[in-house]
């Protein structure tokens, strides 16, 4: 999916967008399913305004939302910026967002500039997929090219969520003038590292823009996937921990002759 000088503009500015990458069908049926959800209010969920306006726990509702999560042009995009081996996180995300008029009522759209990880524990792709065209008046994602590289630590957030508000950093504040709207359309993924700071914004509109969010890492290869946290969703669920390679030499004799190949470390 993505070329070399998209990489390096990921790895620079800590995000990308694909167009085209859900089918047009798939989201007629996602988008159906999620109206049923809402309107039979279908745990766990999350109000705004008395109104649903997130499902949580995506994984765990069932096949049709898989078939986006594990969908073979979404994990093209995201193995070509973590690796082969990908898992899934049912603990960050993996829910669907009515980005909707009401929360134009709190001045902003969505929670306000953030991230999604609190610091450099591991890194974490997320992926935002839009069920619906994301514009400048539907509320369009805002971002911060660049700032998932500021620092690796900002503070605890005081409302004891994951990741951290901009709003809580006194230090950054004038950072906020530097976000930029990312307007994708129907079907197209931004996919970014969870450091990055962004936000829906004002969705100015009379209709919802329904997305979903998604995160993926590599395997960890100094922890088995965690049953119930992650799911292997491409690849292999390698380990390489240094507890299981005591009968392993060190050094190969014939890639460094001069050492004894025949210690073990
Ligand atoms: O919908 C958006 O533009 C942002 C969503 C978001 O930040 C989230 O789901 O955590």
């Amino acid at each position: 999916m993505f070329d070399h000088t998209q990489r390096a503009f990921f790895r620079l500015n800590g995000y990308l967008v694909a167009g085209g990458v859900i089918p047009p069908a798939l989201i007629d049926r996602i988008q159906a399913a999620a109206r049923c959800d809402i309107s039979q209010r279908v745990r766990p969920y999350r109000l705004v305004g008395g109104s649903v306006a997130r499902l949580d726990q995506l994984w765990d509702r069932g096949p049709l939302y898989r078939e986006v999560i594990e969908h073979p042009l979404l994990l093209d995009c995201v193995e070509d910026l973590v690796g082969p081996n990908i898992e899934y996180l049912t603990r960050r995300h993996n829910h669907l967002t009515l980005n909707g008029p009401q929360h134009s009522v709190t001045g902003r759209g969505g929670s306000g500039l953030h991230r999604d990880s609190l610091q450099w524990s591991r890194p974490i792709v997320t992926a935002l997929v839009y069920l619906d065209d994301s514009t400048a008046e539907t509320g369009a994602t805002q971002l911060i090219p660049g700032s998932h590289s500021l620092l690796p630590y900002l503070g605890m957030p005081s409302d004891g969520g994951g990741g951290i508000h901009l709003a809580e950093c006194q230090e950054y504040q004038g950072y906020a003038e530097q976000a930029l709207t990312c307007e994708v359309q129907r079907g197209g993924v931004l996919l970014f590292n969870s450091l990055l700071f962004h936000s829906a914004g004002v969705n100015r509109t009379s209709s919802d823009r329904m997305s979903i969010t998604l995160g993926y890492r590599s395997v960890d290869e100094l922890q088995p996937t965690p049953q119930g946290y992650a799911h292997l969703v491409r690849g292999e669920a390698v380990y390489r921990g240094n507890d299981a390679d005591t009968n392993r030499h060190a050094w190969r004799g014939d890639v460094f002759p001069d050492l004894d190949s025949s210690e073990s470390v």
